[in-house]
């Protein structure tokens, strides 16, 4: 051990698996954590005095549309609230795209994520479109913030692989092009039988190109809508479920439970990964209901029950289906909390997870991710006690630490009262 570091934090207190252990100092130098001890005896260049507060390691975004976002209102509203207005307006929109256009939009948001302590995004580029533009744009992207987010991205084509031609032929220019990720959307091909016949094509992508998958799958309120038994049939047939995602499932909220135990046996032998997007979700579904109204929420509670690898995603951020949103993952944590009803100690406890660990697992990650000695540094300081309080408050995350370096620092509000408040 040097004596002398870059960056020395003192009396953090260190999360994992949702406790909270006793303060510790944590040194960091070239890049790596050099050590983790209550009470290391060196300098460093820069030294932060924690007081206790959490170091937790980074908020893992599963699930965004970087190309789309922040263009709400662009070039019209979604005033339906549907998912299928929000596609046709984004139709609208990718006329219009151009690589800067992408690429700004990508890095403001980005950049938005960072300071909130994401350091690991996975994103969906559009590939319907014969100019690839969102792609193309997106591992441009990749690229130029590699040193300090790492991001991933899934070809994903947003009209159907099956729906026109020259889809299919450019989800796989795609993956030549270098996305990491294959995606597909069989509930919206024109056909059942398409859908089944697009989620076999995105393994044999998956497999030929040595790619992860993640389907957009079952994003609807029809209870018929069943393509997640053939994601889960595909992986469990290939021996590839860890490398495999379902996002959305919605559908599953709409199923009958004799079906959805069934199914989530399978998945748990899968075992395939599990997104859930509660902020868009909970807008998104039951457009077509009256009262009672469905939540149009996956099974999210049930899944982790049954010991199912389930994370969570922004999805969107401003954008044609989604105007709100800022890239807060403890949002999106507490939305869960609530349209999911994950209101037990535990459960809370296990959403924390959802943003942090269980992301990592979906996106892959490996030994690349957790704050351990002789890991890359990627942490964040939080200003809470525990998991709970994080969500609770919403927690300013204080210093985000990339690659071993400071990368942003954010000053926690302060309230002054101006008046004897105490009676
Ligand atoms: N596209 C889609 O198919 N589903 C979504 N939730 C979004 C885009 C945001
Ligand atoms: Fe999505």
């Amino acid at each position: 051990m040097v004596d002398s570091v870059s960056v020395l934090l003192r009396q953090g207190r260190l999360i994992t698996a949702g406790s909270v252990g006793e303060p510790v100092d944590i040194a960091i130098a070239d890049g790596k954590i050099q050590a983790i001890a209550p009470h290391l005896n060196i300098t460093a260049e820069t030294e932060l005095d924690l007081a206790g507060r959490l170091v937790s390691p980074p908020f893992v975004e599963s699930h965004i549309h970087l190309d789309s976002a922040l263009t709400a209102g662009q070039p019209r509203w979604n005033q339906s609230g549907t998912l299928f207005e929000g596609i046709d307006i984004w139709r609208e929109r990718k006329q219009s795209l151009t690589l800067e256009d992408v690429k700004t939009r990508a890095l403001a948001t980005l950049k938005l994520q960072a300071s909130q302590g994401t350091l690991f995004v996975r994103s969906h580029a559009d590939v319907s479109e014969p100019s690839l533009i969102p792609l193309k744009a997106l591992l441009e992207v990749r690229e130029a913030v590699k040193d300090w987010i790492t991001l991933q991205v899934v070809a994903f084509p947003q009209d159907g692989i099956y729906s026109a031609p020259g889809n299919a032929e450019r989800l796989e220019e795609a993956l030549k092009l270098g996305a990491d990720v294959v995606g597909g959307i069989p509930h919206y091909e024109l056909t059942r039988e398409d859908g089944v016949k697009s989620v076999h094509r995105i393994f044999d992508l998956a497999e030929q190109y040595d790619r992860l998958i993640d389907i957009h799958c079952d994003e609807i309120d029809d209870d018929q809508s069943r393509f997640l038994e053939v994601v889960v049939a595909e992986a469990l047939r290939r021996r590839m479920g860890d490398r495999v995602t379902a996002s959305h499932t919605t559908a599953m909220g709409s199923y009958n439970n004799a079906y959805a135990f069934k199914l989530m046996g399978f998945m748990a032998r899968s075992p395939i990964n599990i997104v859930a997007n509660p902020l868009i979700n909970l807008t998104l579904q039951g457009r077509t209901d009256t009262y009672p109204k469905r939540r149009g929420l996956t099974r999210v509670k049930e899944l982790w029950q049954q010991g199912i690898n389930v994370s969570l995603g922004n999805d969107c951020i401003q954008d044609p289906w989604y105007s709100l949103g800022s890239g807060n993952l403890l949002e999106v944590a507490s939305m869960a909390v609530h349209g999911c009803q994950m209101t037990g100690r535990d459960q809370v406890r296990a959403c924390y997870q959802m943003i942090t660990e269980n992301g990592a697992k979906t996106l892959h990650l490996g030994k690349h991710y957790g704050v351990e000695v002789g890991k890359t540094a990627n942490l964040m300081v939080l200003e809470a006690t525990d998991a709970i309080a994080a969500i609770q408050y919403r927690a300013t995350v204080c210093t985000v630490i990339s690659r071993g370096k400071v990368l942003a620092t954010t000053t926690p509000a302060q309230t002054t009262w101006q008046r004897d408040a105490s009676a």
